[in-house]
């Protein structure tokens, strides 16, 4: 049996950090290496190998994979929607030559699996809202969305053209406690608990009636390590899989919270964030995902807001 070497880059982001822990479960801890620019996250110290590198810089990650054998990568560093309509030649130029860099190196080195996240922001204004299809209308309008839309065609070319195994799923908005979001539009899902809990108030960056689709990070986990279990023969989609948990609008989700805790206020103030939220859809068919490899989802806004609840307020991370 092939021993699998994983190298996650972009391991301290709020995907990055719960991802390796759950490989490092799996695999153990010597076989799953972190990767960031940014200094090592607190949760990862001392269940694993942990080596800074600039995912940009193709000839360091081309000797960290030789060095350490590494066989699958999973690609989490990116500049995210918000963040990325503030410099939209940095989010393109990190989106696209970490992705290239990586594909590349797959090639070269026939390495087994690649994973590369892509996102919700690959559909526009003139997709079809509710329900949103896997196969449809996309044309975004944020400089991320555009980056993860080309990501997904690079995918697809670097599977049929030259064999490699890279699989992707578009995520809708995730919220966590365990490590801060990256600069999203969808970060006020989590913001929101934060608050609640600290000042017993929030003001929401999106207006109330705004629906997104939104999942749990346990939910997100999972569907990757699924995905990326799965016998290839079962992945019909070599561009990125639709995703879906819940929907909901900032007026729901302070409802969710209100019911645990009665005093909760939520005002809004929407600022640039609100455009991009309204070119995006507000729910997700994933009937492929669950066709091909037995996807569906644990959480509902219900019962994450009783866990996000309990863990923001029993913990100070
Ligand atoms: P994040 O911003 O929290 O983490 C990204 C990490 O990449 C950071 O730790 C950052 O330091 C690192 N990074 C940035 N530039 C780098 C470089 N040049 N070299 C090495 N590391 C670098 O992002 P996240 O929320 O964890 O998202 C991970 C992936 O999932 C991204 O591709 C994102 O587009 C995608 N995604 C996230 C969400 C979400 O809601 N979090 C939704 C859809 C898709
Ligand atoms: C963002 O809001 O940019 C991300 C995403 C949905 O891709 N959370």
């Amino acid at each position: 049996m092939v021993t699998e070497k994983i190298l996650v880059v972009g391991a301290c982001g709020q995907i990055g950090v719960e991802l390796t822990l759950q490989l490092r479960k799996m695999y153990g801890g010597a076989n799953v290496i972190a990767s960031d620019l940014r200094e090592e996250h607190p949760m990862l110290k001392d269940t694993g190998p942990y080596i800074p590198m600039d995912i940009m810089n193709k000839e360091t990650f081309h000797v960290l994979v030789l060095r350490y054998n590494i066989t699958q990568v999973y690609l989490l560093a990116a500049i995210l929607s918000a963040t990325g309509e503030k410099n939209p030649p940095l989010a393109w130029n990190l989106n696209m030559q970490s992705l290239l860099n990586v594909l590349e190196v797959a090639k070269e080195e026939k390495l087994h699996k690649i994973y590369w996240p892509s996102s919700i922001a690959v559909f526009g204004p003139n997709s079809p809202k509710q329900q949103t299809p896997q196969h449809t209308i996309m044309e975004p309008t944020t400089v991320y969305g555009v980056s993860k839309l080309a990501g997904e065609r690079w995918c697809e070319y670097y599977h049929h053209r030259y064999g490699v195994d890279v699989r992707s799923l578009r995520y809708p908005g995730l919220i966590s406690y365990k490590s801060a979001p990256g600069g999203g539009t969808t970060d006020y899902a989590i913001e929101i608990y934060q608050d609640a809990l600290r000042e017993g108030k929030y003001e929401c960056f999106l207006k109330e009636d705004t629906y997104l689709p939104m999942m749990y990070m346990p939910d997100a986990i999972r569907a990757t390590i699924e995905l990326m279990e799965a016998d290839a023969n079962r992945i019909s989609v070599r561009s990125s899989y639709n995703l879906s948990a819940m929907s909901f609008s900032p007026k729901e989700i302070g409802e969710a919270i209100r019911k645990h805790l009665p005093a909760f206020a939520i005002s809004y103030a929407p600022d640039f964030r609100q455009k991009i939220a309204d070119s995006w859809p507000s729910s997700i068919d994933d009937g492929a995902a669950r066709e091909d490899w037995g996807w569906a989802p644990g959480y509902d806004l219900e019962r994450m807001t009783v866990d996000m609840l309990k863990n923001i307020g029993g913990s100070t991370s």
